[in-house]
This record gives structure tokens, sequence and C-alpha cells, in this order.
């Protein structure tokens, strides 16, 4: 019969990656995993209360057959002080999977049950060193792959997402202690609130809210990746210059106009970011139907970049489907680059006289200007950071800000129109518990299982 995990049971995981390595690092947690490791263990060589903190050399044997598993490393941290708040035990093993299945296999076998996917970040949630911001960003530390990403993350598992919404959460409070007292005492017991220090009180909290989701856009960007089309009309080198960003040759390149009909995404450390270039079929008011649709496409991906990067190639005259595209960058964030440095200027390439500055010039046969278009990719992108630490990365997050911030709004319009106290409060402690459920302090089990359940196992 399957045995219902439970939140007190001692668990057992391998926390790096299975296959062959040099080592490999399983983890117990939960109140048994001493009394549970000890029976792996020689009676002379034995994990006890004074071992927190301490590594132990010792060896893991079969305890049916006393055959020895392998010479490890035991590192023991005592509750509360661990990853988990629990007694935490992490054995580093020689990274072979026969021996790190033994070491699952007996750990079982003298008690433990086998971690759920997140489930040694969830006990620290739910043992309360972190919340569940920080858990995300454990996630997101894990899966970061530039510096941008890396930074945020760091950021958000030391709590700075943490400790902007607990403030705003403090001052709901505080909202909601004045609105509050006023319903439970007539006018005779207390000096009403006057409604415009309510309503300053609601605005200050409305532009705290404001100032992080202003930079969910960024956190996006950091997170996901920036999406970034190379466009331009056929044959000004789009293909070649996501190749050369790339350092491989990823697109074909071929002097015949048209060649790219289907767009081609590739992620790319830019200088820190996560950049999802895509390239795209060359503009133009010509060309078949699988060339129409591929222009088609193009356009959808300007609609929806982070920021385009555009070509113009200079040995080539500025023409019609040049300037039309132009005008379709409107609105947009985009650089403007020469293509083709190394060849000479067209007679007839004169964008200046259409009021179209190029940002720079590049060759990719010779390289010219690529590292500083690389620059200059990123400090676009850099526009978008508010310049806050507690960015949101996730539309988790996002949407419980936005729901608090649509009931402060609706306890601001009726602090203005004079509706009665009742009806603010209850839009005050709506808002109050949106904001709890960024950090965890409201939330559901099916909230707990879709985050934790993102994770891998054995973290
Ligand atoms: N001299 C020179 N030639 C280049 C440069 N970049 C690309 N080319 C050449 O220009 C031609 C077109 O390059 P592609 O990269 O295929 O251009 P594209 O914009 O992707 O073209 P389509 O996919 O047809 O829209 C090829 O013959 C390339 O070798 C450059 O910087 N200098
Ligand atoms: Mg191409």
């Amino acid at each position: 019969m399957a045995v219902e995990p439970r939140d007190d049971d001692t668990i057992v995981a391998l926390s790096t990656p299975p296959g062959l390595g040099g080592l490999a690092v399983v983890r117990l947690s939960g109140s048994e995993s001493v009394s549970i490791l000890n029976k792996l263990l020689p009676p002379n060589k034995r994990i006890s209360s004074k071992s927190h903190g301490r590594a132990l050399v010792t060896t893991i044997s079969d305890p049916s057959t006393g055959e020895t598993i392998d010479e490890v490393v035991l590192t023991f941290f005592k509750a509360p002080h661990s990853y988990t708040t629990e007694d935490l035990v992490e054995i580093s093993c020689h990274g072979g999977e026969y021996v790190q299945g033994q070491i699952l296999k007996l750990s079982t076998a003298a008690g433990a049950r086998i971690a759920d996917p997140g489930e040694f970040t969830k006990r620290a949630f739910l043992g309360g060193r972190i919340d569940l911001s920080q858990a995300e960003a454990v996630a997101d530390l894990i899966s970061a792959k530039v510096k941008s990403a890396h930074r945020f993350s760091i950021l958000q598992m030391q709590g700075a997402l943490k400790e902007r919404t607990s403030f705003l959460r403090s001052k709901i409070v505080e909202l909601s202690a004045l609105i509050e007292a006023e319903l439970d005492f007539s006018d005779d017991e207390i000096v009403p609130t006057p409604k415009e220090v309510i309503a300053e009180k609601i605005n200050q909290v409305l532009a705290g809210i404001q100032l992080i989701t202003d930079n969910y856009g960024y956190g996006k960007i950091v997170r996901n990746g920036a999406i970034v089309p190379i466009i331009g009309k056929p044959n000004v080198g789009k293909s070649s210059l996501l190749n050369s960003l790339l350092a491989e040759e990823r697109a074909i390149v071929t002097e015949t106009p048209g060649t790219t009909r289907d767009s081609i995404e590739c992620s790319v450390d830019v200088d820190g970011f996560l950049v999802r270039l895509i390239d795209t079929a060359g503009i133009r008011n010509a060309g078949e139907s699988v060339e129409k649709l591929g222009i088609e496409k193009t356009f959808e991906q300007i609609q929806s970049a982070d920021l385009i990067l555009w070509l113009l190639d200079r040995s080539s005259p500025l023409g019609e489907d040049d300037l039309y595209i132009h005008t379709e960058l409107k609105n947009r964030e985009y650089i403007t680059i020469e293509s083709k440095s190394d060849l000479p200027r067209h007679k007839s390439f004169d964008p200046e006289k259409q009021n179209i500055t190029p940002d720079l010039a590049i060759s990719n046969p010779t390289g010219e200007g690529l590292h500083e278009l690389s620059i200059l990719i990123s400090s676009r992108l850099r526009k978008y950071d508010a310049g806050e630490d507690a960015i949101i990365t996730n539309a988790r997050q996002a949407a419980a800000l936005s729901k608090s911030e649509k009931s402060l709004k609706m306890a601001l319009e009726s602090t203005i129109n004079n509706v009665g106290n009742e009806f603010i409060s209850v839009d005050i402690r709506d808002a109050m518990n949106y904001l709890g459920e960024i950090t965890g302090e409201i939330t559901t089990d099916d909230v707990l299982n879709e985050i934790f359940g993102r994770f891998c196992i054995g973290k």
C-alpha cells in the first residue's frame, strides 16, 4: 500500500545531477536523519549532536551484509540551523550510479522516504527560514545562465522582494487598523481620521506597488531573456549577424535575397544579458507566398520585441523597403545598424537625408563594430531597469501585486466618495492578503505544489 507522504517524514534525495561524476551529494533531512544514517555507519564513527557544522570522514555499509558501499564525507547541520530548518546531513560520496543508488536504497530501507521535487526548499519555507519569493529565487538561481539573471536571483534570495512587500503590507495593516478602529467606536469615543489622510496613505502604498510593478518588464527580460529580432530588407546580412553574435554558423547565409523564410531563435549571453536573438525573413514588397508568410511573421516579431536590431546595407542604395521598415519601427525600441562596413558606401546610401541616423556600423567578415553592438544592446536593455532591487520575475508575483493594487484603488475611490468604512475595510483587507500571496503568508497547498513541483528533485 502506498504511504501518503507527510511533511514530518525524513526525506532523502540525490542533490547533484544523476549520472557519472567525481563526487555526488545525497541529502537527508528530517527528525530521523541522524538515527537513519547512523544505522549505515561504523559504531565508532557515528553522528551526534556535537557534529553540527563539522565534516566527518567515514564509510557507509549495508547493515544487512556488512558490505562497504563507499568512503564518504558527512556534513551534519542540526535543527534549526540548516537549509531545511530540520536535522540535515549531506553525504558526499563518489559519483558513480551504483554508489548513489545504494546509498538512496539503504537510506529508504532504514526509514527515509525519497523526497518530492523541491521538497528540501519547501521545508525551508514551511520552517519559516525563507518566504515564498526567496524559494522561487532559489529555482531562478539554479537556472540562471547569465550575470543579470544571477544578480537578481541572489538579491531576491537574500530577501529584497520579501522586505519590500512586507514593508508595504505593514503599511496596509496600519491603514486597516485606523479604519477598523472607527468601526468599533462611535464618533464620541474616537476622532475620525480625515479622509484626505486615509487617501494619502493609500496613495503611498500604491506608489510603492507601482515602483515594483514598473520593473516587471525588466524582470521578465532578466529571467526569460530579451526578445531581440534582427530585421531589415533581404540580403542586408541579418543571418550573418546572428551567426557572428553566436560565434557559430547557425543560420543559412547566401547571396540570394530572400534566403531566410522562417525565423530562427537562438539564446546568447550578450554582455551579461540573456538575449533571444531572432533571425527573420527580410522585409520587401515582393516575393511569393512562402516568403510573404515569413514577412508577416517578421512584423509580429517587431511587435513583441524588447529591442530590435535594424540593419541597413551601406553597399546598396537606401530603398523604399528600408523606408517602409522605418515607419513600422515607430514607437519601438531599436538600434539602427549600418551593415557591411568593410564595403564602400554606395553613393545612394544616404540615411541621414531620410532622418535616419545609424547608431553604429558593423562588418561580419572583419568583426568591426560587433563588440560595440553587444555593449549597446546591454545598455539599451538596462534602460528598462527602473533601478529597483525588489524586482518581480514571474507571473504569480505580478498577478498578486496587480490584485492588491486593484483592491487599493477601489478603497481609494470609496474613501474619496465617502462610502462607509465597512466597505473600505474589506478592500483594504483584500489588498493585504494579495500582498501576502507574494511572500506566502497567505497561500494554499495547490499554489505550493505548483511552485515546488517545478524544482528538481534534491533541491
Ligand atoms: N562584405 C560583406 N558581406 C556580407 C556581410 N554580411 C553579410 N554579407 C553577405 O551578404 C549576403 C547576404 O547575407 P545574409 O546574412 O544571408 O543576409 P540576410 O539579411 O539574412 O538575407 P535574407 O535572409 O535573404 O533576408 C551574403 O552573401 C553574405 O556573405 C558583411 O558584413 N560584409
Ligand atoms: Mg537571412
